[in-house]
C-alpha cells in the first residue's frame, strides 16, 4: 500500500485494519442498538479514531524494532479485549467491567459455560491481528519511520482533535453521558469499548475513594427520603402470621415467570409450580421483577436480604464484602433465629464466604457438605434433586426457628441435562439455549416438588414458610428471536423484554388458607420487609428501598439497575415510556430531549433511589449507625 510516494506507515495501516475489525464487531457481532444517524456516525468513526490514536503513540518510539513491537502487542491486547467482551456478551448481553476481571476465583467454575460461548468462526476476529503481526515482523524499511519532533507533535495534536471530536459528538448525542452512566451499552456505542474500559477503571477508583470521604451526614437525606417516600407506618393484615416459623427460601436458578402456566408442545413446563400457585396456602406474585445486575445470583441474594440495590459495575459481593450491613439474617438473629445458606458450590465462589460473614449468616453448607460424584452432577454441579435430598439432614440439624436459603443450580446456562433426567422434549428453534432451557426448568420444578414431599416426611413442613423466588433471567436478549417465536410474537420489543424480567415469587404458608394470587408490581427489594413483617418483626428503624407486599401503602414501582422501571401504570425501558397494560408507546425520553412523558416523575425518583443505595454501599454508611440502639 502506498502513502503518497512512500509506503503507508505501519501504525496507520494497522489502525485502519483494526478499525475495520472493531467497526464490524460493534455493528454486526455485538447486538448494539442504533437509533439515530448521529449514533451511526459515532459508531463508525470511533473505531478508526481510537485505533489510530493508540497505534499512533508508536511514533514516539525511536527504535523501529520497538516501534513495530509496540504496534503488534497493542493489536494483540486490543483483540483480546474485544474477544473477552464478546464471550461475556454472548452470555450476559453486557460488557465486562474491571471489577469482574478480578473475580478470578470464578473463572475456573465458569469453564463449562465458556466452551459453549466460543464459536469456530471467532477465528476471523484474529485475521487483522495476523496481518499486522506478519507485517510488523517483516523488516520493511519503507514502513519504518523516524519521525521528526514536528511530526510527532502534529500526530499528537491530530489525535487529540479527533478524539475531542468523537467525545463532542457523544456529548451532543447524550449529554452528561459520563456522569450519569448506568447503562454500559450507551457508553460503548458513544465512546467505544476501549475508552469505556478506561472510564470504568477511573470511575471504579473514584468509587473506592468515596468511603474515605463519607460521613454520617450523608445518611440524613437518605433517612428522610425513606421515611417520606418508602416506609409505611401501617401494618398489614398478615403481620406476624409466621411468628416463630422457619423460613425455607428456595432461590430458583434462572427461572423466569414466562414458563409458569405455560406449555411446550402441549405439555405443562412447570406442573408443580402451576399447581402450587393455586394452593390455598400460597401467595403468588405474578408481577414480581428481578432487579439484578452483573452480580447475577449474588445480586439477587444481596437485594433480597438487604433491600438495597446492587451496584452498576461488578458485584457488591466482591467489591464491598467488608462493609457493615443490616441484613435480614442479622435482624432475625435478635429474635433467636438461626440463619443458613445451602448451596453445593465452593464457599469462595462469588466471595460468598466473606459476604456471608458480613451479613452475619450463621451456617454455610457449601460444596464440602455434599457428596458430589460423577453420576449426581451435571453442568455447574450437583443436580437439584440430589441437592435437596442431601439438604434435608442439614436442615434437620439447624436450631429452630431457622431461616435457610437453598440455592439451586441445574437450571443454569448452558442448561445441560442428562438424557435420563429429561422429562420434557426440548424446544425446536434457532436458539439451542432456549431449547434446552425448558428441559432444565422442568427438572427444577420436579426437584422442588420432591423437596416438598421430603420436607413433609422430615416434619419440617408444617411449621415453616416456604418461599420460592427466581433469582434472575436465564434467557438473555441474544435469544430474542427464538423467544419471540415461542411467545408467538413478531419481535421482542423493549417493553416485552422488560416484562420478561419477571421471576416467580411464592410465599407458601402451610395451614394458613388465605393465599391468593396478587398482581401488584413487586420486586426483590420488597422481600426483606415482607418476610420480616410476616415473622412479626418491626422495621421502623431499618433502611430499605422496598415495601411489605401485603399492604397497599406502597411506592408502586420497581427499578432496575440500569434505571428502567415498571410502575402500576407505566413501563420505562430503552428510553421509552410505555403504557403498562397495553404496551403502547407514550413518549420517548432521554437526557438529550427536553420532552417529558408520563414516566418523568418516577424516573427522577428511580435515579434518586439508585444513587442513595450507591451512596450507602460506596460510603459504607451503615458503619455510622448503631441499629441496635434504636
Ligand atoms: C453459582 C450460582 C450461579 O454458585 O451463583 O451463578 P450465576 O447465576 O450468578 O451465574
Ligand atoms: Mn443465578
Amino acid at each position: 500500500m502506498s502513502f503518497g510516494r512512500r509506503q503507508m506507515p505501519l501504525f496507520l495501516l494497522a489502525g485502519l485494519l483494526f478499525g475495520i475489525k472493531t467497526y464490524i464487531m460493534y455493528r454486526f457481532v455485538f447486538n448494539i442498538e442504533i437509533d439515530s444517524v448521529l449514533q451511526e456516525v459515532i459508531i463508525f468513526i470511533n473505531p478508526f479514531i481510537t485505533s489510530i490514536v493508540f497505534f499512533g503513540l508508536s511514533v514516539w518510539i525511536k527504535n523501529p524494532l520497538k516501534q513495530r513491537a509496540f504496534i503488534r502487542y497493542s493489536a494483540l491486547l486490543g483483540t483480546l479485549i474485544i474477544y473477552f467482551n464478546l464471550v461475556f456478551y454472548r452470555s450476559f448481553t453486557d460488557f465486562l467491567t474491571i471489577p469482574q476481571l478480578f473475580q478470578t476465583s470464578n473463572v475456573a467454575d465458569l469453564s463449562s459455560s465458556i466452551v459453549s460461548l466460543i464459536k469456530p468462526y471467532d477465528l476471523f476476529i484474529f485475521v487483522d491481528l495476523v496481518i499486522i503481526w506478519v507485517l510488523s515482523k517483516k523488516s520493511n524499511e519503507a514502513m519504518d519511520r523516524a519521525y521528526s519532533k514536528r511530526n510527532k507533535v502534529l500526530a499528537m495534536v491530530i489525535s487529540l482533535l479527533l478524539l475531542s471530536g468523537n467525545f463532542l459528538l457523544a456529548e451532543i448525542e447524550r449529554p452528561q453521558l459520563l456522569s450519569r452512566a448506568f447503562d454500559r451499552e450507551y457508553l460503548v456505542k458513544n465512546i467505544g469499548l476501549f475508552y469505556y474500559h478506561i472510564y470504568d477503571v477511573v470511575s471504579h477508583s473514584k468509587m473506592r475513594s468515596q468511603k474515605v470521604l463519607a460521613d454520617d451526614h450523608d445518611l440524613l437525606t437518605i433517612k428522610h427520603y425513606i421515611n417520606d417516600e418508602i416506609r409505611s407506618e401501617k401494618q398489614s393484615e398478615h403481620f406476624g402470621i409466621g411468628k416463630d416459623r422457619n423460613v425455607i427460601f428456595i432461590s430458583a436458578e434462572s427461572v423466569q415467570s414466562f414458563v409458569i402456566d405455560n406449555d411446550l408442545y402441549g405439555e405443562e413446563i412447570t406442573p408443580f409450580l402451576n399447581q402450587l400457585k393455586e394452593n390455598e396456602d400460597t401467595f403468588y406474585f405474578e408481577n414480581f421483577y428481578h432487579q439484578t445486575s452483573q452480580g447475577k445470583t449474588s445480586d439477587s441474594e444481596f437485594i433480597t436480604e438487604n433491600s438495597l440495590y446492587p451496584i452498576s459495575s461488578g458485584a457488591v459481593y466482591f467489591t464491598h464484602a467488608q462493609n457493615e450491613y443490616h441484613s435480614m439474617p442479622e435482624m432475625i438473629k435478635q429474635h433467636n433465629y438461626t440463619s443458613a445458606v445451602l448451596h453445593a458450590n465452593t464457599d469462595t465462589f462469588w466471595n460468598r464466604n466473606q459476604m456471608y460473614e458480613s451479613q452475619e449468616i450463621d451456617e454455610f453448607y457449601d460444596w464440602d457438605s455434599y457428596d458430589v460424584t460423577d453420576e449426581n452432577q451435571v453442568g455447574w454441579g450437583l443436580k437439584d434433586k440430589e441437592f435437596f435430598t442431601q439438604s434435608i439432614p442439614h436442615l434437620r440439624e439447624l436450631k429452630e426457628p431457622f431461616y435457610a436459603k437453598l440455592i439451586t443450580l441445574t437450571n443454569h446456562f448452558p442448561f445441560d441435562l442428562d438424557e435420563g433426567d429429561r422429562t420434557l422434549d426440548p424446544y425446536d428453534s434457532n436458539s439451542n439455549t432456549l431449547n434446552k432451557y425448558f428441559t432444565t426448568v422442568r427438572y427444577t420444578d420436579e426437584a422442588i416438588d420432591q423437596f416438598f414431599v421430603q420436607l413433609k416426611a422430615a416434619g419440617l413442613y408444617e411449621n415453616s414458610i416456604i418461599v420460592i423466588m427466581g433469582d434472575h433471567d436465564g434467557i438473555s436478549a441474544n435469544h430474542n428471536k427464538a423467544m419471540a417465536e415461542y411467545l408467538e410474537k413478531d419481535e421482542i420489543t423493549p417493553y416485552d423484554y422488560m416484562q420478561l424480567q419477571r421471576v416467580p415469587f411464592y410465599i407458601h404458608i402451610p395451614g394458613y388458607g388465605k393465599g391468593e394470587e396478587l398482581s401488584k408490581i413487586s420486586g426483590q427489594v420488597d422481600v426483606k420487609p415482607t418476610l420480616l413483617h410476616l415473622l412479626g418483626l418491626e422495621t421502623n428503624h431499618d433502611i430499605y428501598f422496598g415495601n411489605d407486599l401485603f399492604h397497599d401503602d406502597r411506592k408502586g414501582y420497581i427499578v432496575q439497575r440500569n434505571g428502567n422501571f415498571v410502575s402500576d401504570d407505566y413501563v420505562y425501558a430503552a428510553e421509552t415510556c410505555f403504557d403498562r397494560e397495553t404496551g403502547d408507546v407514550l413518549g420517548e425520553e432521554n437526557e438529550a430531549s427536553e420532552e417529558t412523558t408520563p414516566c418523568s416523575d418516577i424516573k427522577v425518583s428511580a435515579e434518586k433511589e439508585l444513587n442513595y443505595s450507591d451512596q450507602i454501599i460506596y460510603g459504607d454508611l451503615f458503619r455510622f449507625i448503631d441499629f441496635d440502639a434504636k
